[in-house]
């Protein structure tokens, strides 16, 4: 890990280039690919590129040297499609592990004979051939052949294959679902912690065409902020485009990742007959162009480039400076097929409450008859209606609401105009925040964990929650129960906070705190201090934690005013006026249906403003 970093400040590494363009220069043929040792298997195999390792050592061996001898200092291992999901097409699951141990340890020797101190073994780890994010029947929105448990325990499987043999770097490679790729990233990150070692992580995404989304939908910045939780070495984009076409999605996410950048294109477009033909110089040419504008620390060649590709490129970027890796200010940054960056100076940021279950009848009612198409309907509403965020609930007794979470996310899925923004994970029940964390293919936010069992159980779903890679909001509940108080509410979220960033590693930005808001003018004296309460503690939380976001339920304020609405959006709007004025920076609301401050009637505004202070009690 030292050496390869401190390698990446002073120099621009050379990958290699592909695997399959050189395999098919020796015309395998199927007894090639069976060798002795699979005569009888009883289907093809021919085309298993991945199989030679243990079929054809020599070939792949051979490879790997031609493109050391060029100049690569990173050569990929045979793997790109060694995971049981993969293998299943030729009945080859049982093999994985093997065929990555060997893979791994024929480039290993590779480096080992013909390397030297620049010289790295990148495990390569392929999307597999089904997406957790997407349906393959359009006729089932959220039916999905693949889910994010099967794609862990298959990475798991690899990886494990891959370090056994001796690799130096995992590249999760050519990236066409992000929730593919974070369920390798768990699996590694899992895998690496049982061993207790370190090896750097890069992972590569690909841009499918012009419109500069991924398979799955996400723009370049969404696809990085659902995956910056894990401490890559590097990222970068390789495949379906070539290098002219992918510069503009390189240059913008060597401008957002904090971490350095490769690239490792195609010989250009595919041609009619799908072979590439970009020549060594025509690629080196726009590789020299990236080195040159500072946007690269790692160059190589995805499909169609050879050994002549890799050798043009070493060529021109020799004295070339790497890309620096820039500072990148700590803001919230979420996304869902879109990003959302959280800026200080952007308005109050709108959470759309009526996707959920126990928070409009209608929502209930169309989850419960099934009728999911309606029930999308509801989502998109809040969306159109300003909501940048959709807060997702579930919790009904006698529903199973793993079971509807899950169904609903993978149906917003489907949907680019709904799942385009974040998505809130709201549940008191961790299963359903987990089963939901499993499928949100970008950076969501969980709703919400506390102190209520106390602090073992806090850390624990924290620490989960960090490893899914979501935000988090914490409400001010410990122990003795929720907070009411000014004093409480400062309390609780402030032991929250310090768990959160010293224990368990949540940056300050990914904290978001509810410090409660309930309903006001309810008859019991006690309660015509909550939204103060909340105020002042929004106003305390915010000066002493600068970076963290403050939000909280504002349609509770007014249940008390139920079947009243224009009552209810009157308080809502009274209250957010003075919430955000004390740093309030977010809430669940009823996207589209806030009264604006200052068309308020006067002698309601009074009398809302009355009861929201409270001023007949002296502080
Ligand atoms: N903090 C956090 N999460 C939360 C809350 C919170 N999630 C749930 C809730 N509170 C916020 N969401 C809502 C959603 C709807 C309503 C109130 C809060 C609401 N609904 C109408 C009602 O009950 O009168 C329903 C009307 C209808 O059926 O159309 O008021 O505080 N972190």
């Amino acid at each position: 890990m030292r050496r390869l970093k401190k390698l990446l400040k002073e120099n621009i590494l050379i990958m290699d280039g592909a695997m399959g363009t050189m395999v098919q220069s020796y015309n395998l043929k199927e007894s090639d690919f069976q060798g002795k040792r699979f005569s009888d298997h009883s289907i093809d195999l021919i085309g298993n590129n991945d199989i030679l390792s243990l079929t054809r050592p020599d070939i792949i061996k051979e490879v790997h040297t031609l493109y050391i001898k060029a100049g690569a200092n990173i050569i990929e291992t045979n793997t790109f499609s060694s995971n049981s999901i993969s293998q299943s097409d030729y009945k080859m699951e049982n093999f994985v592990y093997e065929m990555n141990l060997e893979s791994a340890k024929i480039a290993k020797s590779v480096v080992n004979d013909f390397g030297n101190d620049f010289s790295f073994v990148a495990g390569a780890v392929g999307p597999t051939n089904r997406t957790a994010s997407l349906s393959p029947d359009i006729s089932k929105p959220s039916f999905r052949n693949i889910s994010f448990d099967d794609l862990k325990n298959a990475y798991y499987e690899q990886a494990a294959g891959l370090i056994d043999g001796g690799i130096d770097i995992f590249l999760v490679e050519t990236v066409f679902d992000t929730l593919n790729c974070k369920a390798a990233l768990y699996a590694i990150n899992e895998l690496l912690k049982e061993r207790n070692t370190d090896i750097p992580i890069m992972v590569s995404g690909t841009i499918t065409d012009a419109s500069g989304r991924t398979l799955s939908g996400q723009t370049v910045e969404a696809f990085w902020y659902s995956i910056r939780h894990v401490d890559l070495i590097a990222v970068g984009l390789n495949c379906a485009l070539g290098a002219k076409e992918i510069r503009p999605w390189l240059s913008e996410l060597s401008t957002i990742a904090d971490t350095f950048i490769s690239v490792y294109p195609n010989a250009g477009l595919p041609n009619e007959y799908g072979g590439y033909d970009e020549s060594p110089k025509e690629l080196a040419k726009f590789i020299e162009e990236f080195a040159l504008d500072g946007l690269v620390n790692i160059v190589g060649g995805c499909c169609g480039t050879t050994p002549e590709h890799i050798r043009a490129i070493c060529d021109v970027i020799k004295g070339i400076k790497p890309r620096k890796i820039p500072a990148i200010s700590p803001l919230t940054r979420l996304s869902g097929l879109e990003a959302v960056v959280l800026r200080p100076e952007n308005n109050f940021v709108n959470i759309g409450e009526r996707t959920n279950i126990t928070g409009s009848l209608k929502f209930k009612r169309y989850i419960k008859e099934k009728k999911y198409e309606q029930a999308l309907s509801i989502a998109r509403e809040q969306v159109n209606n300003g909501a940048q965020i959709i807060d997702i609930n579930m919790d009904e007794g006698l529903l199973d609401s793993e079971t509807e979470m899950i169904e609903f996310l993978r149906s917003i899925a489907s949907e680019p105009d709904i799942s385009k923004v974040p998505i809130m994970i709201d549940s008191s029940k961790w299963s359903v925040i987990e089963s939901g964390l499993k499928n949100l293919q970008g950076k969501g936010i969980v709703n919400s964990i506390s102190l209520k069992e106390g602090e073992d159980l806090f850390v624990e779903q924290a620490t989960s929650i960090l490893k899914y890679g979501a935000a988090v909001i914490v409400m001010a509940f410990d122990e003795k129960g929720q907070a009411e108080t000014y004093k409480r509410k400062v309390q609780i979220c402030t032991r929250a906070f310090n768990i959160l960033t010293k224990h368990v590693g949540f940056a300050p930005e990914d904290i978001i705190f509810d410090p409660n808001i309930f309903a006001i003018a309810t008859g019991i004296d006690k309660h015509n201090e909550f939204a103060r309460d909340f105020i002042r503690a929004t106003e305390t939380l915010k000066k002493n934690f600068p970076l963290v976001h403050i939000s909280g339920g504002v349609s509770n304020l007014s249940f008390s005013f139920r079947g009243n609405d224009i009552v209810r959006e009157s308080m809502h709007s009274v209250f957010l006026y003075h919430a955000i004025k004390a740093g309030m920076d977010m809430g669940i609301v009823n996207a589209g249906q806030l009264a604006v401050y200052d068309d308020i009637e006067h002698n309601l505004k009074e009398c809302i403003e009355n009861v929201i202070f409270n001023p007949q009690k002296k502080s």
